[in-house]
């Protein structure tokens, strides 16, 4: 058990820390709070250095960002800013493989695991929109790919054959269902790889884990603060950023539901989300407007084999805390997909109607 309290002691905080409690949102990183004793509180982090084995491409990417958005995109988009160690370094190495680092906790923020409104889901869809509109013109090139091929589907298939012949835990008889429903659907999944790969859609830089808890929210007005989690920037596609939040908050229930029955895509919440993240973000061309039903596809797909992946690994990527918890993951993703297809069409027009509605409004406004 790592002394939380003498590592948050290694950077240059207010006080004296006292207290910790750990944050139970991601399946990766340790995240716990730290008060000190002049009652300022810090978020302390543990990165997961199995998923992320560059931390310095981590740190170099973040930084670039957060000295674009304070230069150009100044005024529009708020960031948190790690704090460097007391000897100077962007992390705390603890000697034993653990990477450490820590920014203040923002006064008066909560992050939701799920949307308790659909207003909270619209402010979600506002920022990382508006995240994605102040990062429009930042040279998404020059950012390092944290975690290579991380939403490259054709890869993650290959991943995923690769398990299967393994079968490494024997438990791919057990999953059999799962692996023909992934199987049969590659090349619906593949499609927005594709199209990135053939120069349909622009690479920008995006989020990639646009799960709600991953933006910060005012506890009084309800209005999002800023985007946090942002190991993952790297050059992507913004149909994985609306996606991955749709995978994730359009769901009526959590990802790790056991009873399937209680699992749909919510199409008001689909709607709600389009309407903030096209409002927050104009400048998507014409083909990424196109591309974001598919994205919603794409990144739930691909969710569902990596839960499915792991699992036939043995767990080795997710942290569980049950015995088949990454194979309940798939199984909800898999049953979101099964909807999306059924309201494939209604999805489709939801985007476009809410489009328009933006066009119309700029229109007005002009
Ligand atoms: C992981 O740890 P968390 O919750 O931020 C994962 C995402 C998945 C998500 C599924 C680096 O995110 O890609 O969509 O779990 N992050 C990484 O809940 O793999
Ligand atoms: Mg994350």
């Amino acid at each position: 058990m790592n002394d939380i309290k003498a590592i948050a002691a290694k950077f240059p905080i207010e006080g004296k820390p006292l207290e910790y409690s750990q944050i139970k949102s991601g399946h990766i990183n340790q995240t716990y709070l730290v008060t000190t004793d002049t009652g300022v509180k810090y978020i302390l982090q543990w990165i997961n250095q199995y998923v992320f084995p560059n931390v310095n491409a981590i740190m170099s990417n973040m930084s670039a960002i957060s000295s674009f958005l304070r230069g150009e995109g100044q005024g529009k988009m708020a960031m948190i800013s790690y704090i460097d160690t007391l000897d100077g370094h962007n992390y705390y190495d603890d000697g034993e493989g653990g990477a450490w680092r820590i920014y203040r906790f923002v006064d008066n923020s909560v992050c939701h695991m799920r949307a308790e409104s659909s207003e909270d889901f619209y402010q979600s869809a506002k920022a990382f929109g508006g995240f994605q509109y102040a990062l429009r013109n930042f040279p998404a090139d020059s950012l390092e790919e944290t975690i290579r091929d991380f939403h490259n589907t054709v890869d993650r298939y290959a991943k995923f054959r690769a398990a299967i012949e393994a079968d490494e835990c024997g438990r791919l008889e057990s999953v059999r269902p799962e692996v023909e429903f992934a199987l049969k659907r590659e090349e619906q999944a593949c499609r927005l790889h594709r199209m990135r790969e053939e120069g349909r859609l622009p690479v920008r830089a995006t989020h990639n884990d646009t799960k709600i808890n991953n933006v910060l929210m005012d506890k009084d007005s309800g209005k999002a603060i800023c985007v946090i989690d942002l190991d993952t920037v790297m050059p992507g596609l913004s149909a994985y950023d609306f996606g991955d939040a749709i995978r994730f908050g359009a769901s009526t229930a959590a990802e790790d539901e056991t009873e399937l029955d209680k699992v749909h895509l919510d199409l008001e919440l689909f709607r709600v989300f389009t309407k903030g993240y096209l409002e927050a973000c104009p400048s998507l061309v014409e083909s990424e407007v196109e591309a974001l039903a598919q994205g919603a596809y794409t990144m739930t797909l691909e969710c569902g084999i990596r839960f499915l992946t792991d699992y036939l690994m043995g767990d080795k990527y997710f942290s569980i805390s049950r015995e088949q918890h990454n194979l309940d993951r798939c199984r909800t993703q898999f049953k979101l997909i099964e909807d999306m297809e059924s309201h494939w069409d209604e999805m489709e027009e939801i985007v476009k109607q809410e489009d328009s509605c933006v066009h119309c409004l700029q229109t007005l406004e002009k």
